[in-house]
């Protein structure tokens, strides 16, 4: 873990990161609903929003994409991923280096973890690599902590969460991607297991918006740094009104009820 308040995905301390990493991870499925989404463009001018820190995306998007956004967005370069067609234990494979998202531009890189899979041990190793490259590079790593696997029966259950987050620390990743556990008290834990590491909360399928909120309000309160969250934002015809309420509740400390009224 390096300093990374001065970084540009970081804001007060914060992050809000627009992942859109799903045309790989789950596949076209997940824009049935906004086909205007498809397009990549559509999505980065919503990473435009200033609640928005870095959008995450795979090598074909930055590349194509990234150009034309690089004064408005900044860029955490998803290094790993894995479509939804692989049926094997959870594995991801190694798409670019950080050599080469620093060429294009990137602020940060982000990889995936499945501690517990059968595959963790190289998974480990490849982020030895990538998170030295990223040193290099000056870059911070945010680690997708997913545990999950044949022996993992509940990926979302507080121990796992607070494994989760301690591995990233041990590993040397700069902020922690994990999902939520449930509760505040968990959240709590999952924060303390980290050290001074940040922690951010994945979103998840898409919600209300009151519910989406609420749980943000929580983790917030539970003294985590922000989200990593694609479809609950994207998957919105218009993002900008939860954008705005996600702002506040982030970085200025509002309630979910606070910031859904003005
Ligand atoms: P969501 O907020 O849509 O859940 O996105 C966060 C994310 O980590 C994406 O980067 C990734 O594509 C997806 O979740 C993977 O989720 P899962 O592996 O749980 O299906």
């Amino acid at each position: 873990m390096i300093p990374i308040d001065d970084s540009p995905i970081v804001r007060d301390g914060k992050s809000l990161i627009l992942a859109m990493d799903h045309g790989l991870e789950h596949g076209p499925v997940d824009f049935e609903d906004v086909p205007g989404k498809l397009d990549p463009a559509a999505v980065f001018e919503t990473a435009t929003h200033d609640a928005v820190t870095a959008m995450a995306v795979q090598k074909g998007i930055a590349e194509g994409y990234y150009p034309s956004y690089e004064d408005d967005v900044n860029l955490l370069a998803k290094i790993n991923g894995t479509s939804n067609l692989w049926m094997g234990e959870p594995d991801s494979a190694v798409n670019w280096s950080v050599e080469y998202a620093a060429e294009l531009g990137a602020d940060a890189v982000g990889f995936t973890v499945y501690g517990g899979s059968n595959h963790e041990i190289e998974m480990v190793e490849e982020f030895r690599d990538v998170q030295e490259s990223a040193r290099d590079h000056d870059l911070p790593v945010v680690m997708w902590s997913y545990p999950r696997g044949q022996g993992l029966k509940n990926d979302t259950k507080p121990s796992t969460i607070s494994y989760a987050s301690r591995l990233a620390l041990e590993l040397g990743a700069d902020i922690a991607k994990v999902k939520y556990p449930g509760s505040r008290d968990a959240m709590a834990h999952a924060v303390d297991c980290a050290g001074d590491m940040k922690v951010v909360m994945s979103g998840g399928s898409k919600t209300s918006d009151y519910e989406f909120l609420s749980t943000v309000e929580t983790v917030m309160d539970a003294g985590a740094n922000g989200l990593a969250v694609g479809r609950n934002v994207w998957q919105r015809e218009d993002p900008t009104p939860l954008l705005d309420a996600l702002e506040k509740v982030i970085y200025e400390g509002e309630t979910a009820d606070a910031a859904l009224e003005e």
